[in-house]
């Protein structure tokens, strides 16, 4: 039997069906081809390499789990797992931009969308011909989308008018399309799809990050932006809506800081066994081989978690905090384990000849964004005590 060749403790990759494992080795074999040379110059440089979105779409990144009728390969849960995983073993800002493609437009319209929307849409973004972004959270506060949520979308007849502003935006400056989500006049959250040439649009890109620099970033500014009441999602109102959304994205990223924590752990052995200090490598030091132990471990658990969750997924049983708990461990762990390959590579762990440190500072943002590590603390607190400790929404 052909195992998938990541690493793999408890040959979890025996788990996975013929299809999953062809799926993540072909993923592997195109991105160490076509990013893994260039992407530290990518990241240096803060560019995105656009020219790779219809590739993203030809091997079947863009929407891999909704059903080929709409463009995509009706893969299953840990098929869109393991494309994450390979795409974030190489850069968390390309797993971003597959992510918020995937789980954040594509999901929403194939989950929410009435069947016109489902039929112009999703084709073109499974294929990469139209890029989408997801504008949720505004400036004032992220962890509190609702309460902080201050765009609004009056009815004007057979149309409504959208004013606001969205930060920290994944692909806004490279988006055909926005899902924004918006309080109408009742002051209940919908989703609209808005085209990004609509009079009233801006995007902004954000400039200056230290982390997931080869990912574009924007604000997003709506002025009376004018869309047809066709363009509101019908399937969905309230926070749900886009909370399901996120759900989706939480999932892949579960799987995906692991392909992180698998790079990191690489290189990390690979130089311990090469660096030779007072006459032996520091492979043979106990404290070089905790560190190596520690990111074994977290990843071979982590991986588990992630398979449990696809099983979860496929079954249609899996619950948002089950899906914390994943994003939460699972980046935090990868997290770690960079900080600590960074030091098992001492002075040359800072400088982009290697990979670690560029992937400890996108885990930086992963950690924070799609839920901070603490909220999904108090997610998975309120789970098990009953209690809520986020605090009232007013
Ligand atoms: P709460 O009362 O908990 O829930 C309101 C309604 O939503 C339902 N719900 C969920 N549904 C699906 N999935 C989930 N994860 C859900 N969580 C809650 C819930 O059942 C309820 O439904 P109903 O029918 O009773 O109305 O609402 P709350 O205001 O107390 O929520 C608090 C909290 C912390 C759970 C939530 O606001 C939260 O998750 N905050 C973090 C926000 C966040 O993650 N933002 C991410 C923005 S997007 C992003 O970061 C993209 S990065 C992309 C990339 O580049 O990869
Ligand atoms: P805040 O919510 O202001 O939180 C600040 C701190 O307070 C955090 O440490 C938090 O854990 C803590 N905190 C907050 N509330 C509590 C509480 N009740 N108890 C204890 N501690 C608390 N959003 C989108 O909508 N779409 C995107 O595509 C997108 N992409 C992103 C890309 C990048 C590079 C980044 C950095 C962010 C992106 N985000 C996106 C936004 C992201 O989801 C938010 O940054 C995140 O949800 C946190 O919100 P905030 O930054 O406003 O922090």
């Amino acid at each position: 039997r052909v195992r998938f060749p990541m690493f793999d403790f408890l040959q979890v990759s025996e788990l996975l069906t013929a299809e999953e494992r062809e799926i993540g080795r072909a993923a592997r074999k195109f991105l160490e081809a076509e990013c893994l040379p260039h992407i530290n110059r990518w990241w240096e440089n803060a560019e995105f390499p656009t020219h790779l979105i219809r590739k993203f779409g030809e091997m079947g990144f863009l929407g891999p789990t909704i059903p080929t009728e709409y463009g995509g390969l009706g893969a299953s849960a840990a098929s869109y797992g393991l494309v994450a995983y390979e795409l974030e073993r190489i850069d968390s800002g390309l797993r971003s931009f597959c992510s918020v493609q995937s789980s954040l437009v594509m999901y929403p319209i194939y989950a929410f969308g009435s069947e016109e929307q489902k039929r112009e849409y999703l084709p073109k973004l499974a294929t990469g011909e139209y890029v989408g972004c997801f504008g949720l959270t505004e400036s004032d506060g992220g962890s509190d989308p609702d309460g902080n949520m201050k765009t609004r979308a009056r009815r004007d007849g057979d149309f409504y008018r959208l004013s606001g502003s969205k930060m920290w935006i994944t692909n806004g400056n490279l988006a055909q399309i926005a899902v924004i989500w918006a309080k109408d006049d009742e002051g209940v959250v919908r989703g609209f799809i808005v085209p990004t040439d609509t009079p009233g649009f801006k995007a902004n890109k954000i400039q200056h990050k230290i982390s997931l620099r080869a990912s574009v970033t924007s604000e997003l500014v709506l002025e009376d932006v004018r869309v047809p009441a066709s363009a509101m999602l019908p399937g969905v109102q309230g926070l749900k809506g886009p909370l399901s959304c996120l759900t989706q994205a939480r999932y892949g990223i579960a799987w995906g800081a692991l392909g992180a924590l698998e790079a990191v752990y690489t290189e990390a052995l690979e130089y311990a066994k090469s660096r030779t200090t007072f006459g032996s490598s520091i492979a043979s030091r106990q404290l070089v081989q905790e560190k190596l132990v520690r990111m074994a471990s977290d990843h071979t658990k982590g991986l588990l978690l992630a398979w449990r969750l696809a099983q979860l997924k496929d079954a249609g049983k899996l619950k948002p905090a089950q899906v914390s708990l994943g994003k939460r461990d699972n980046v935090r762990a990868a997290l770690n384990g960079a900080r600590a390959a960074r030091e098992i590579l001492g002075g040359s762990g800072i400088t982009l000849e290697y990979h670690s440190i560029r992937h400890m500072l996108n885990l930086e943002t992963v950690d924070t964004y799609e839920g901070t590590h603490d909220i999904h603390t108090l997610i998975l607190g309120r789970e098990f005590t009953g209690e809520n400790a986020l605090g009232e929404s007013p």
